[in-house]
C-alpha cells in the first residue's frame, strides 16, 4: 500500500460564520446546504477528507470547532496539533471580521505561527446584496497583519460551491509543500519529530480498514 500521510487541520472563526457547512462543502461536492438544517457545533467534531497529491495519500482531519462563546475554552490540547489553521469569517457580518485578530491571537498563544499554514476564508459570498466586507478592507487587514508566505485567502460559499475548489487545492498545495521541506530537513535534523498516536480516535471508527497499517505518518508540528 502506498504511504499515507495524515495532516490535522483546524477550523476556528466566531459562530454562524459557516465552519461546519464550508467543511462539510470541502470534503463532499454534492453537500446541498439547500437540504441541511445546520445546528451549532458542541466541542469538536471531526471530517475526515482524502485525497492523492504525486503519488501519495493524503487524509486531512479537519477538526472543526464551536464558534459560540461559551465553548471559547477549547480544548487546544487536540486543536494545537494542526498543521494549518483556517480562520473563518461571514463576508455579511463585520464583528466576525473584526474578530479575525482575535481568533489569530488565540492561535498565536498556542502555536509558533512560524510552523503552521495559516488560511483567511471569507465565507457566504453568496450573499452579495448583504456584503458588509469589502475587499479592500481585507487586503489592508492582511497588509497590517503581515502575513508570510505561510498564509493563503479565499472567499467562499458552502451554499453555492464558489471559491471551494481553490479553497482544497490552495489548503493541500500549501501543507504538501511543507510536509516535503519539513522531510527533507528531517533526514538530517531529528530534532523535528513525527507522531503518529495522535489519531487514536480514527482507530476506533468501523469504517477505517487500515487500523494495521504502520506506514501511516501524521505530521504534528507541535509534539511536545
Ligand atoms: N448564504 C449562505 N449561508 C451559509 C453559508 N454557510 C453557512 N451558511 C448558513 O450559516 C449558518 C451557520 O452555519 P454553520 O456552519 O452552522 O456555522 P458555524 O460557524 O459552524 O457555527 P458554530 O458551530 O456555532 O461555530 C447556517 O444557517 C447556514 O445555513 C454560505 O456559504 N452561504
Ligand atoms: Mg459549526
Amino acid at each position: 500500500m502506498n504511504k499515507e500521510i495524515t495532516f490535522n487541520i483546524a477550523l476556528v472563526g466566531n459562530s454562524n460564520v459557516g465552519k461546519t457547512c464550508l467543511m462539510k462543502k470541502l470534503v463532499n461536492k454534492n453537500f446541498d446546504l439547500n437540504k441541511e438544517s445546520p445546528q451549532n457545533t458542541i466541542g469538536i467534531e471531526y471530517f475526515k477528507y482524502e485525497t492523492s497529491k504525486d503519488g501519495e495519500k493524503i487524509r486531512i482531519n479537519f477538526i472543526d470547532t464551536a464558534g459560540n462563546e461559551r465553548f471559547h475554552a477549547l480544548n487546544w490540547t487536540l486543536i494545537k496539533s494542526a498543521c494549518a489553521f483556517l480562520i473563518v469569517f461571514d463576508l455579511t457580518n463585520e464583528i466576525s471580521f473584526d474578530d479575525v485578530i482575535y481568533w489569530k491571537d488565540q492561535i498565536k498563544e498556542h502555536v509558533d505561527l512560524q510552523k503552521i499554514d495559516l488560511i483567511m476564508i471569507a465565507n457566504k459570498c453568496d450573499l452579495k446584496k448583504e456584503r458588509k466586507v469589502s475587499s479592500e478592507r481585507i487586503e489592508n487587514f492582511e497588509k497590517k497583519c503581515e502575513f508570510g508566505t505561510n498564509y493563503l485567502f479565499f472567499e467562499t460559499s458552502a451554499l453555492t460551491g464558489e471559491g471551494i475548489n481553490e479553497c482544497i487545492e490552495g489548503l493541500i498545495n500549501k501543507i504538501m509543500d511543507r510536509y516535503e521541506k519539513l522531510k527533507d530537513k528531517n533526514s538530517i535534523n531529528q530534532n523535528i519529530k513525527l507522531k503518529h498516536e495522535i489519531f487514536a480516535y480514527d482507530n476506533n471508527n468501523n469504517n477505517n480498514n487500515d487500523n494495521n497499517n504502520n506506514n501511516n505518518k501524521c505530521i504534528c508540528y507541535f509534539s511536545n
